[in-house]
């Protein structure tokens, strides 16, 4: 296996960063986690305006322009031979000292881009859904780091994950302080009800997921339904029809119990399942990404 790491492919045995960058020494640093289907980067262009966007607000210059990143992110998978593949692109701050002071990091950001065959989700679970439990760990607010930073500070998240695996549920929902659903851990999630399909607004803080704007683009285009964005508790979840988590490892899938509670008819409801296969439709098609 290829690793890219700060311009050269390098196989995966050199793949080394130091011990004093400061990604691994503060988790200061960007990432994004992205998929190829069939030949092609889907949604490579959103992924790296997110990326962009999530270096801009920790003050990380990218080393190189956005086009040079994408062919990078291209030869990596040329490199490797892979079509279909889940590719995870880091951005550290570099190496600096053990001090907090990023104007330490002379040498500038440390790219990595590894591209490897998916874990797909168990098939069996995109019928009977996920279990999910409400986690006791809060979204970060707003005012502190903007859960629309794509930061490598993901511990709360993983922390969440655990909590869910303990209750011997997959994914964990983070509330915001005042009791709003914001997104799960590692995805975005919506639900229907009466017809009328629901994500919790950007504003109340959440990674503005790329599956999750395709997810709306789907509902207003080709179900005639657009999905609206508003605010919602756990307890509208316990009474909705069908629930659904995004991501770019999942796709669209279901989700049919909250802490223990059945939602809907406790299996992969009629949208839902209209939608995982308008979202694989879309995914195979030409215009969803980036030729290989
Ligand atoms: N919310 C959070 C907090 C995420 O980390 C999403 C939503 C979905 O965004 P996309 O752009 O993928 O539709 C994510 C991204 C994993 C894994 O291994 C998943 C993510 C990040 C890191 C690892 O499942 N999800």
């Amino acid at each position: 296996m290829k690793i890219y790491l700060n311009g050269q492919l390098v196989d995966k045995e050199n793949a080394k960063v130091s011990v004093f960058d400061h990604g691994l020494l503060y988790g200061d640093g960007v990432f994004e986690g992205i998929r190829a289907y069939n030949g092609r980067v889907f949604r490579l262009d959103d992924h790296l305006q997110r990326l962009q966007k999530s270096a801009e607000a920790i003050l990380l210059a990218l080393p190189m322009p956005r086009k040079s990143i994408e062919a990078a992110v291209l030869d990596t998978l040329r490199a490797n031979n892979l079509k279909d593949a889940y590719i995870r692109l880091l951005l550290t701050r570099g190496t600096g000292d053990l001090g907090l002071d990023m104007r330490k990091c002379k040498a500038g950001a440390t790219l990595i881009i590894i591209a490897d065959r998916i874990e797909l989700y168990p098939e069996a679970y995109y019928e009977k859904g996920l279990d999910l439990i409400v986690s006791t760990i809060r979204q970060r607010r707003p005012d502190q780091l903007s859960p629309g930073v794509k930061s490598l500070n993901y511990l709360a998240n993983v922390m969440a994950r655990a909590e869910a695996t303990r209750a011997g549920a997959q994914e964990a929902v983070l509330l915001s302080t005042d009791g709003y659903v914001t997104e799960c851990s590692g995805d975005n999630i919506f639900f229907i009800h009466d017809g009328a399909i629901a994500t919790p607004p950007v504003h109340i803080g959440l990674l503005e997921g790329v599956t999750r704007k395709v997810v709306m683009e789907l509902c207003r285009d080709k179900l005639g339904t657009p999905a609206k964005e508003r605010l919602f508790t756990p307890f509208e979840l316990y009474r909705a029809d069908e629930v659904f988590l995004t991501g770019s490892a999942a796709e669209i899938i279901p989700a049919v119990r909250l802490d223990g509670r059945t939602i809907g008819s406790g299996a992969a409801g009629p949208l839902t399942k209209r939608l995982i296969g308008l979202f694989r439709e879309y995914a195979a098609s030409p215009g969803s990404g980036t030729p290989i």
